[in-house]
């Protein structure tokens, strides 16, 4: 597959790659975020959340422990301390609601591949035997299996849909939902715009109901350097699937393509201490931020933020311990934008299993859910290191309070 120029190269950054910040203006959204001002959305984040009451028992899945339960050391990103997303009382939720971990959406992960099957050297990950696959494609070599040849792109579809209580490593966020698995990255981690949007595409034909995009371009790509990409994006979009983008690991003043796009969810990266991650980039139209885990940002006047302190954790999900495609395990060292998104992705499967916008919510009306239900971080209201703030699983899928009694003026018509 001929490639493009070197610039229209999307590089996965794994917070190793830090270039100087190339602030351009960004050209992007009015956005402003304004947490859904004007959209009819219930304003849940000011009420208190219903209880949930569900039979499930707690994920019994042992981390890096033997013991049943360990996820929790290690998954601080999903729990309601520390800066996660408090996914429990959702998972509760939709496993009440009869749709057990976002069970019958589609999420497409347009990255490396993904583990998703035995397919001669490479294997399926142990902990994504049981999760649902639809079918994908390799765009990279251009044959039907889209095999992960780094590692990437099964980290990030192992947070949205990693087997859960299933005793073996940890969990994922919409751990019932179907992981369409389509590789547009390289060994290295990278790929070109053409490729990906041809990934776009096929994915919007064949039936996703999110885009995951756990990837970058470096900061000084024009939109006139990706139009196909664009193009397909504005497409997908438009036929009503979300599409989500990191912000980029650049620690710039301006968000990176594709994110930049107005049809895409714009993800930034938060740290364990809820501060932003040392590499996230900020930037005008910014929607929203997730755990990416790693350092603080040294922001002046955060007080979440501990610069000089140790650094938060990182997120883990299993995937290869090295670059055997045959090892699994629970590595250190993914953080980034990249692992933000896919708490996004997850939370969005979340919402849309549980019905709260209705059975075919658009995409402005799950971005304008999640700015609603987030939790405020940084300066007071929406911000453009923080957007709208940290996405909550919780929130994000609780029912609307009962809409105050509307009084009609009614003629009486004899
Ligand atoms: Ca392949
Ligand atoms: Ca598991
Ligand atoms: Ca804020």
């Amino acid at each position: 597959m001929p490639r493009l120029s070197p610039i229209a190269l999307a590089a996965v950054l794994l917070a190793l790659l830090f270039l100087a910040p190339t602030a351009t203006t960004a050209s992007a959204r009015s956005a402003a975020g304004s947490a859904g001002a004007g959209v009819p959305i219930a304003h849940i984040a000011q009420e208190p959340v219903p209880p949930v009451a569900s039979d499930a028992p707690p994920p019994n899945d042992p981390g890096k422990t033997t013991v049943a339960g360990g996820w929790r050391a290690i998954q601080w990103n999903f729990l309601a301390p520390n800066f996660g997303i408090d996914v429990e009382p959702a998972w509760a939720r939709l496993a009440a609601a009869g749709r057990p971990g976002a069970q019958g959406i589609v999420v497409a992960v347009l990255d490396t591949g993904v583990a998703y099957a035995n397919h001669g050297k490479f294997r399926r990950s142990p902990d994504l035997v049981g999760t649902r696959f639809a079918r994908g494609y390799d765009f990279v070599d251009d044959d039907p299996y889209p095999d992960d040849h780094n590692g990437h792109g099964t980290h990030v579809a192992s947070t949205i849909a990693e087997r859960t209580n299933n005793g073996l490593a940890v969990t994922g966020i919409a751990y019932g939902a179907t992981i369409m698995p389509v590789r547009v990255l390289d060994t290295r981690g990278e790929g070109d715009a053409n490729v990906i949007a041809r990934g776009v595409r096929w994915a919007a034909d064949h039936g996703a109901d999110v885009i995951n995009l756990s990837l970058e371009f470096p900061g000084d790509v024009k939109a006139s350097e990706i139009g196909k990409l664009l193009r397909a994006m504005r497409s997908a979009y438009a036929k009503g699937i979300v599409i989500v983008a990191a912000s980029g690991n650049e620690a710039g003043r301006a968000i990176a393509y594709p994110a930049r796009a107005g049809e895409v969810i714009s993800v930034g990266a938060t740290t364990e201490h809820g501060c932003l991650s040392d590499f996230s980039n900020e930037g005008r139209g910014l929607d929203i931020v997730a755990p990416g885990g790693g350092a603080d940002a040294d922001l002046a006047g955060d007080d979440n933020c501990r610069p000089n302190g140790p650094p938060g954790e990182d997120i883990y999900q299993m995937t290869f311990l090295g670059t055997n495609p045959g090892r699994f395990g629970l590595p250190s060292g993914y953080d980034g934008t990249s692992m933000a998104v896919p708490h996004v992705s997850g939370i969005l499967a979340l919402i849309v299993a549980s019905g709260v916008l209705g059975p075919h919510p658009t995409p402005a009306q799950l971005l304008a859910r999640l700015k609603s239900t987030a939790r405020d971080l940084g300066a007071p209201g929406y911000d453009r290191r923080y957007g709208s703030g940290l996405v909550n699983a919780n929130a994000a899928t609780a029912p609307a309070p009962a809409p105050m009694a509307v009084r009609r003026s009614v003629t009486s018509s004899g």
